[in-house]
């Protein structure tokens, strides 16, 4: 019996898979051959688009022959050598789409990409085009807890209600929770995310047990998100041998670790077959890790990968470690210095099965930060870089931040030069990673428009390079459907308007000149600019009345500049050369220094702070003129986070502007009202 195609309910919003997408598929005869449970999958969706627009799932060869015709074919045929399991071929000829594929998961990227390709993929003739990811792992992480968390609540950093796999410290098992997993598996697979870690980093006591005696709470989930291709993976606690193994010790070294490990382990797999593998944020902000024991995380991720590598799991080591608990007055010590410092030493040293994942900035997730100098420092390493979804600190899914070109540009950027690799091309042997947005909310993300980003973290995977304009275009287009509104040019340009440059904007009333943080300590949203500036969190401006910035290049400051290699060593250690974005990352500088741009750093901060919110003012104008072009529901959220997102914005100029007006007595040039 096929799979059935998930059905949602009415309120929750069927964001860039609405059954209008299905139209050009369901309306012609299309063949499928091949066998196997993600060929299932395949013929479950184009029966069930079939069905809702009068197409047909041909039986053989022979009930084709009319224009227009598709058939999607498993292994010989159409599939090239070097495809890959993921990969497939795509021609048109004589009146037949063919799509072709040599595994399984390929065909069913290859029925998303005629989805994203509507009818175009039935016009014309179409030379023979061969598509496969760039990178082979394109994983979410859920921060989600089992249980509230008293501080955290149940999806630590979520704005987008609760968890949509644990419901009162339990897994989801209701038929229509169940329901919901699998359409979101079935929305990820159409954006090519193949991957999801189901739990958070942060593995408190309850999710401890996820790894042991609750692994069939886990095997549920799987379950539920395998027949779209994805695999299942689950964030451990490094002193699992002690909480659950009743051991006294963790210690990676020790014989009978590694042993409670390998059954841990052992076990899983017998739950999960396919199971992906761990997530290890060990040593960092609290979590337990080897140093305890006075091993490094080389000696603990060696460990578990080796408990992983018989059955082809991964364990995803997280190089996010930097000391939390630093004295403010203690100059010496730089939060950004800290993950190179900790791992680029340990290049080449990690087993096969371990993969480094590295947040893509040298901080946390800020706006506006450099690429983190590790990812070019270690080439005999599986790295994968991690990036987030969930809008921690650009505006919580209340603002609307579209972050494809932030991704895109760190995905592009080149450690070592024009000359050398990208990014997106380090990241080959442990791909992309990113921390989700998505919830039990009804529009999923909370923001409607938030969607972009889950949508965009799949298509940056699979192809880091990627114009982040026609991800952003593709997302619309499936969307929102606008060849089915009265008004497809207003709708398109209206959206286009309010996203395209909504990560610049959010940028522009924030932190200013790539300086970082100033928001309120604990939950992070909202301005307060001094808010961590004496705290041990690392997270410092040092703002006077002279100037602001942190000075971190070799010759004066704490040299993590100098992590970089020529030519960003050099780049970023003058201010005369660092891009004015990164200055007061790179720099302590007086308030009238001039930046390229011409304007002095003062000028920059009340201009960019005015021009933010006017931004924001004219982007909830133009969504207003959208009202009569999509769905009431969606519009009036959109609209409704408007409001706030302009408070908000109000209320970060203000903030910052009459802290640097205070702090430096400078007017603003243009006489505007500062408080
Ligand atoms: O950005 C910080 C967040 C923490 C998070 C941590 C991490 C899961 O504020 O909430 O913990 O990063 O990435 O581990």
């Amino acid at each position: 019996m096929l799979p059935s195609v998930p059905s949602l309910p009415g309120s929750v919003d069927p964001a860039w898979l609405p059954p209008e997408v299905f139209r050009p598929l369901g309306s012609r005869r299309t063949l499928i051959r091949g066998a196997g449970p993600l060929v299932d999958t395949v013929h479950a969706e184009v029966a069930d688009a079939c069905s809702r627009f009068g197409g047909r799932v041909a039986r053989d060869a022979r009930e084709l022959g009319g224009p227009g015709d598709l058939v999607l074919e498993l292994g010989e045929g159409g599939a090239p050598d070097g495809l890959g399991d993921e990969g497939f071929v795509l021609a048109r000829a004589d009146g037949v789409t063919r799509v072709g594929a040599a595994g399984q998961a390929g065909l069913l990227y290859g029925l998303f990409h005629l989805v994203r390709l509507g009818e175009a993929a039935f016009r014309g003739e179409r030379a023979r085009e061969t598509h496969r990811p760039a990178l082979g792992s394109r994983m979410l992480d859920h921060w989600d807890n089992v249980a509230v968390h008293p501080v955290m609540g149940q999806v630590e950093r979520g704005y987008s209600g609760g968890s949509l796999f644990w419901r009162d410290g339990l897994a989801r098992g209701s038929r229509d929770d169940l329901e919901r997993v699998r359409w979101y598996g079935r929305l990820l697979a159409a954006c090519g995310v193949n991957a999801v870690a189901v739990n958070n980093v942060n593995v408190h006591e309850a999710e401890a047990h996820l790894l042991t005696d609750r692994v069939g709470e886990v095997a549920a989930i799987a379950e539920a998100l395998r027949p779209y291709g994805i695999r299942t993976h689950l964030s451990v606690s490094f002193a699992a041998p002690v909480v659950l193994g009743g051991l006294a010790t963790a210690d990676p070294l020790e014989g009978a670790v590694a042993d409670w490990w390998a059954e841990a382990t052992r076990r899983v797999y017998a739950a999960i077959p396919d199971f992906g593998g761990y997530v290890v944020k060990a040593d960092s902000e609290g979590q337990p890790g080897p140093f305890a024991y006075g091993r490094g995380h080389a000696d603990g991720a060696n460990m578990l990968a080796a408990a992983l590598a018989p059955y082809g799991g991964t364990v995803h080591w997280r190089a996010f470690v930097y000391n939390h608990r630093q004295d403010w007055r203690d100059r010496t010590t730089d939060r950004a210095r800290a993950a190179f410092d900790h791992f680029a030493p340990l290049d080449g040293e990690f087993a096969p099965h371990v993969v480094l994942q590295v947040k893509h900035g040298p901080m946390d997730f800020q706006v506006r930060e450099p690429v983190s100098p590790v990812i070019g420092a270690m080439p005999n390493t599986r790295l994968a870089v991690e990036i987030q979804a969930t809008q921690e600190y650009t505006g919580q899914q209340r603002h609307v931040c579209w972050l494809g070109p932030m991704w895109s540009e760190a995905l592009s950027f080149r450690p070592t030069g024009e000359e050398g690799p990208s990014v997106g091309e380090l990241a080959r042997g442990g791909g992309l990673v990113a921390v989700s947005n998505a919830g039990d909310d009804p529009f999923w993300t909370g923001h409607p428009l938030a969607q972009a980003n889950l949508y965009a973290v799949g298509r940056l995977a699979w192809q880091p390079d990627a114009d982040p304009g026609a991800v952003l275009d593709e997302w619309i287009e499936l969307s929102f459907v606008p060849g089915r509104t009265a008004d497809p040019a207003r709708l398109r340009e209206g959206l286009r308007a309010v996203l395209d440059g909504s990560w610049r904007t959010y940028e522009k009333y924030t932190a200013p000149l790539g300086v970082g943080f100033m928001v309120q300590p604990g939950h992070h949203y909202g301005p307060s600019v001094d808010g961590y500036e004496y705290s041990p969190w690392g997270t410092y401006h040092f703002a006077d009345r002279d100037g602001v910035g942190v000075d971190r290049s070799r010759a004066t400051g704490t040299g993590f500049a100098g992590q970089y290699p020529t030519p960003w060593a050099e780049v970023y250690e003058s201010p005369e050369t660092c891009p004015d974005e990164l200055l007061l990352f790179f720099h302590h500088v007086p308030y009238g220094h001039v930046l390229h741009s011409g304007d002095t750093v003062i000028q920059h901060i009340y201009d960019t702070h005015f021009e933010g919110v006017a931004e924001v003012e004219e982007a909830r104008r133009v969504w207003a003129g959208l009202a009569d072009l999509m769905g009431a529901a969606r519009h009036a959220r959109v609209a409704e986070r408007y409001e706030e997102q302009l408070r908000g914005a109000r209320e970060w100029r203000d903030h910052i502007n009459t802290y640097f007006f205070r702090k430096s007595g400078v007017p603003d040039a243009r006489g505007r009202r500062i408080h």
